[in-house]
């Protein structure tokens, strides 16, 4: 697929998809959305990529949110159509099976802030802002604002950020546990990438099970997580870089992780 409102690149096995409207600061219309979701079918389909960082084009925008131009005309059926495109390909972002780092470079409204809630974890720029303000709209998030936020921050925070409407500066997303790392504008790619690296480094198989047993764990008691935790550890086990992690250790040397998702050596 040509990619018009997004760009999507690959190196050293790290994808980055940067999202590409910054005269409308990145807003999420439809064609965006469509292609999105192409570009993340395209990254499942590659074994080769074992990272995907998300980011936004422009100097002031990560996104800001839904199109408003787009929805603001829309009936009932309409709305409930485009909350359901839009919260099934967020969905499947959450569940891409390799690990997804948002690097967020200023405004993430709306859906652009649920885009970044979905991801395994974000890093953001001094001048990031992160808001849900669809309450100034006179509507709610929804493309998982209400409940992936208040699973993070805790619903008393979700609560104060979604009925207020108010924007709050990366710093404070950091303290309420939004965001891992705060940094300078023009280090933030820099730093994502040195994180996306090292993560990339590591087994394939490892890296999958680990994020699929914590977002399922997250979903369940504890006693079911730690079965999951069990089944994925023995399947990590089986794999041929638990082989060459474990024997690199013993041997004293830097283990070198080439096992691919059948188990065999891909170099
Ligand atoms: N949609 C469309 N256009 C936008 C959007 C947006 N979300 N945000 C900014 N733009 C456009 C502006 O209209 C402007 O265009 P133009 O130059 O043609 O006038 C351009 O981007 C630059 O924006 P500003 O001039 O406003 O820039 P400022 O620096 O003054 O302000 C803000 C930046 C604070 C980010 C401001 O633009 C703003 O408040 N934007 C709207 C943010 C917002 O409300 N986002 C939530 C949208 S709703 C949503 O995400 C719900 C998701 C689920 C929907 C399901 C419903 C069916």
């Amino acid at each position: 697929m040509a990619y018009e409102n997004i760009l999507f690149r690959t190196e050293k096995g790290i994808a980055t998809i940067t999202f590409n409207r910054p005269k409308a600061l990145n807003a999420l219309n439809g064609a965006l959305l469509n292609e999105f979701a192409a570009a993340l079918e395209e990254i499942d389909g590659n074994e080769d990529i074992r990272v995907l960082v998300l980011t936004g084009g422009g100097e002031k925008s990560f996104v800001a949110g839904a199109d408003i131009s787009e929805i603001a005309a829309y009936n009932t059926l309409q709305a409930k159509l485009f909350a359901r495109k839009g919260q099934s390909i967020i969905n499947r972002l959450q569940n891409m099976s390799i690990p997804v780092i948002a690097a967020v470079n200023g405004f993430a409204l709306g859906g652009g802030s649920e885009i970044a809630l979905a991801c395994d974890f974000i890093y953001a720029a001094e001048n990031a802002m992160f808001g849900l303000p669809e309450i100034n709209l006179g509507i709610i998030p929804g493309f998982g604002g209400t409940q992936r936020l208040a699973r993070v921050v805790g619903p008393g925070i979700a609560k104060e950020m979604i009925f207020t409407g108010k924007m709050i500066p990366a710093e404070r997303a950091a303290a309420i546990g939004m965001v891992n790392k705060v940094c300078a504008a023009d280090a933030l790619m820099e730093k994502v990438l040195k994180t996306a690296g090292v993560i990339a480094s590591r087994g394939k198989v490892s890296l999958r099970a680990a994020k699929q047993a914590i977002n399922s764990g997250l979903n369940t008691d504890l006693a079911t997580g730690l079965k999951i935790e069990v089944d994925a550890f023995a399947l990590c086990m089986a794999s041929i870089d638990a082989r060459e992690g474990t024997s690199a250790f013993l041997e004293k040397r830097k283990a070198i992780f080439n096992g691919d998702l059948t188990g065999q050596n891909s170099s």
